[in-house]
C-alpha cells in the first residue's frame, strides 16, 4: 500500500488528461463551409425544444475561434483534448454514396495539426448526436439498421483515411443510452420522437429506443471492424465506444432495493456494455422487454463482441435506487437523491439529475473494472453550478461548488487507481467551455471556462485552475517512474502490486503513450534504482 503522503501516490506518467467538447455544442457556423444540416439544427430552432429558446447557430463560435480554443488548452497545460467531428460537415448528406466535403475535411485536418503542433493529443469522437438530417429524412436514421450501419461505417472509414495518420484515439459513439432514450423514448433530444403526443408528432417509446440502441451498437461494431482490418496495423491507434452511466446505489438495505440498483445498472450501462464486452444483452433486459429487444444474428454478435479496446466512461452522479415504477429506461426503478433519513446525497447542480457524490465515482470505476476487465478512459465528468448563469461574471468565475466536485472526483480517481488497482488511463473534464447544453440551451453551464455569449470572450474559472494544477501535481514525472520489468525491476511497479492485493484484474503492462509509443524513457542507472527502491518501499 502506498501512503497518501508518499511521492509515489500518483497516477502513472503516461496518464492522459484534458477537457472535452462536442461539435454541435461549440462550433456554430451551421451553414458555413459546405456543412449539411444535422438533426439538431432544426430541432434546436423549433420553439419549445430548448429551455431558453436558443439554438446551435453560433454556440461558442469555435468554428472560427479554434485557434483561441487551442491557446486556452495550452494555457491549462492539458495533454489531450476530446472533441467530436460533425458528420454533416464531412459528408453533408451523410450517405455512403454521397460526396465528401473537402472544406469540412480541411477544417478538422487543420485543427488536428494545430493541436499536435502544441503537443496536445487529439481524442476524437465520431458521433456526438449530430446525425445528418438527410439520413433522417431518407430512411429515419438510426431506426433503419441496414442503411445506417453501412452509412456510418463509410463515414468512419473516411475519417480513418483522412485523419488516422495523426489521430490515434478514436471513440465511435458518445452515450448510446442518451441517443436512444432521450431522442426516441422521452423525445427531449433530436429527433424528438416519443409516444407522448403533447411532445412529439411521431414515435413509439415502447419500441424505438431499443431498435435505435441496436443500430448504434452495430454501427459502432462494424466501424471498429473496418478500423481493425484496414487501418490499425498501419496507423496503430485505439478505438472504442463511450457510454454514459451513473453509479446506482440501493436506497436502503432491503433486498428489493439492492436488486433494483443492479437493474438500473443493467439498463443504463449493461444494455450497451454487456453486448460489446461480454457478448450478450443483460438477462434482465431480455426479461423486461421480451421480443421488443432486437436480437443479434450469430454473425453480428461476432462483430459486436470484443469490439472496444477499452471502456469509455462518461459519468456525472450517483442515483439512489428504489424498486418500483414502470420506467423501463431506468430498469423499472425509481431514482432519488434523498436518503431515507431525509438528507440529500450531495450538492445539487443546476440540472435536476445531478448531485455531487464522489464516492460513487470510485465505486463505479471499481464496478466497471471488475465486470468488464478493460482499461478505463473517463471521457466526461463535470458539474453545472446552480444558477451560475444568473451570476455576475466575477462571481461565476469563483465556482466553488464545481471546484469541490472536482476535488472529490480527483481524490476518488487516484484512490481507485493507487489503492484499488483500477486501470484508469485517462480523464477528461466536461467541458472545456460553457456551451450549448442541448435541451437546456445556454442556461446550464458545464464549462471550466466561462463564455460570455455577447462577446464570445473566454474566462478561466477557478475549477479550471484547480484541475490543471491537480493533474500536474498528481502524475508521476518521468524521472519518478520506476524501471519497467524489461529493465531492472523483477516486479511490477507499486500500482500493479496494489492491484494484486485487491483481487481486481491488474494492469497488464506498461501502457502506451498518447502517440502509441511507450512513454517511459531511459533514466540514469542511479535514478532508476532510487526510484525503484522508493516505490517498492512505498515511500
Ligand atoms: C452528456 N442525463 O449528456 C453529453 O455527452 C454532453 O454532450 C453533455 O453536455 C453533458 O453530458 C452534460 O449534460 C448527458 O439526463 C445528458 O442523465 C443528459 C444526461 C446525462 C448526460
Amino acid at each position: 500500500m502506498i501512503a497518501k503522503s508518499s511521492p509515489q501516490y500518483k497516477l502513472p506518467s503516461d496518464f492522459i488528461w484534458g477537457f472535452a467538447t462536442a461539435s454541435f455544442q461549440i462550433e456554430g457556423s451551421t451553414d458555413v463551409g459546405g456543412r449539411g444540416k444535422s438533426i439538431w439544427d432544426d430541432f434546436s430552432r423549433t420553439p419549445g425544444k430548448t429551455m431558453d429558446g436558443r439554438n446551435g447557430d453560433v454556440a461558442t463560435d469555435s468554428y472560427n475561434r479554434w485557434r483561441e480554443d487551442i491557446d486556452l488548452l495550452v494555457s491549462y497545460g492539458v495533454k489531450s483534448y476530446r472533441f467530436s467531428l460533425s458528420w454533416s460537415r464531412i459528408i453533408p448528406l451523410g450517405g455512403r454514396d454521397d460526396p465528401v466535403n473537402e472544406e469540412g475535411i480541411k477544417f478538422y485536418s487543420d485543427f488536428i495539426d494545430g493541436l499536435l503542433e502544441k503537443g496536445i493529443t487529439p481524442f476524437v469522437t465520431l458521433y456526438h448526436w449530430d446525425l445528418p438530417q438527410a439520413l433522417h429524412d431518407r430512411y429515419l436514421g438510426w431506426l433503419n439498421k441496414d442503411e445506417i450501419v453501412q452509412d456510418y461505417t463509410r463515414y468512419a472509414r473516411v475519417c480513418f483515411e483522412r485523419f488516422g495518420d495523426r489521430v490515434k484515439h478514436w471513440l465511435t459513439m458518445n452515450e448510446p443510452w442518451c441517443i436512444s432514450v432521450l431522442g426516441y423514448g422521452r423525445g427531449v433530444f433530436a429527433p424528438g420522437r416519443s409516444s407522448d403526443r403533447m411532445r412529439s408528432t411521431e414515435g413509439d417509446s415502447s419500441t424505438e429506443p431499443w431498435i435505435v440502441g441496436h443500430s448504434v451498437i452495430l454501427s459502432h461494431a462494424y466501424a471498429v471492424k473496418a478500423y481493425r482490418e484496414e487501418f490499425k496495423e498501419k496507423q496503430g491507434g485505439q478505438i472504442g465506444i463511450t457510454l454514459n452511466g451513473d453509479w446506482a446505489m440501493p436506497y436502503d438495505d432491503s433486498p428489493e432495493n439492492i436488486e433494483a440498483a443492479q437493474h438500473a445498472l443493467d439498463v443504463a450501462i449493461g444494455w450497451f456494455a454487456d453486448p460489446v464486452y461480454l457478448g450478450s444483452y443483460p438477462a434482465y433486459m431480455k426479461e423486461m422487454l421480451g421480443d421488443r429487444l432486437p436480437a443479434f444474428t450469430d454473425e453480428e454478435l461476432k462483430v459486436v463482441s470484443g469490439s472496444s479496446d477499452f471502456y469509455g466512461m462518461n459519468t456525472y452522479t450517483t442515483n439512489l435506487c428504489k424498486a418500483g415504477g414502470d420506467d423501463e429506461f431506468q430498469g423499472k426503478t425509481e431514482y432519488t437523491f434523498t436518503r431515507p433519513d431525509g438528507t440529500q446525497l450531495g450538492t445539487q447542480a443546476h440540472c435536476a439529475w445531478l448531485q455531487d457524490y464522489p464516492q460513487g465515482f470510485r465505486d463505479l470505476l471499481n464496478y466497471l473494472y471488475n465486470r468488464y476487465k478493460l482499461p478505463i478512459y473517463v471521457t466526461e465528468n463535470g458539474f453545472a453550478v446552480k444558477d451560475e448563469n444568473a451570476m455576475p461574471l466575477e462571481q461565476a468565475l469563483h465556482d466553488e461548488p464545481r471546484v469541490q466536485y472536482y476535488r472529490g472526483v480527483t481524490q476518488s480517481l487516484i484512490s481507485a487507481v493507487v489503492e484499488d488497482g483500477v486501470d484508469v488511463r485517462a480523464y477528461f473534464g466536461w467541458s472545456l467551455l460553457d456551451n450549448f447544453e442541448w435541451a437546456d440551451g445556454y442556461v446550464t453551464r458545464f464549462g471550466l471556462t466561462y463564455v460570455d455569449y455577447e462577446t464570445q470572450k473566454r474566462y478561466p474559472k477557478d475549477s479550471a485552475k484547480f484541475v490543471s494544477k491537480w493533474f500536474k501535481e498528481h502524475i508521476l514525472s518521468e524521472e519518478e517512474v520506476p524501471p519497467t520489468t524489461t529493465e531492472v525491476a523483477p516486479k511490477p511497479v507499486a500500482v500493479k502490486k496494489t492491484a494484486q492485493t485487491n483481487g481486481v484484474s491488474k494492469r497488464q503492462s506498461v501502457s502506451k503513450g498518447a502517440n502509441g509509443k511507450t512513454v517511459q524513457k531511459k533514466k540514469s542507472p542511479i535514478a532508476r534504482v532510487t526510484a525503484y527502491i522508493s516505490t517498492f518501499l512505498g515511500l
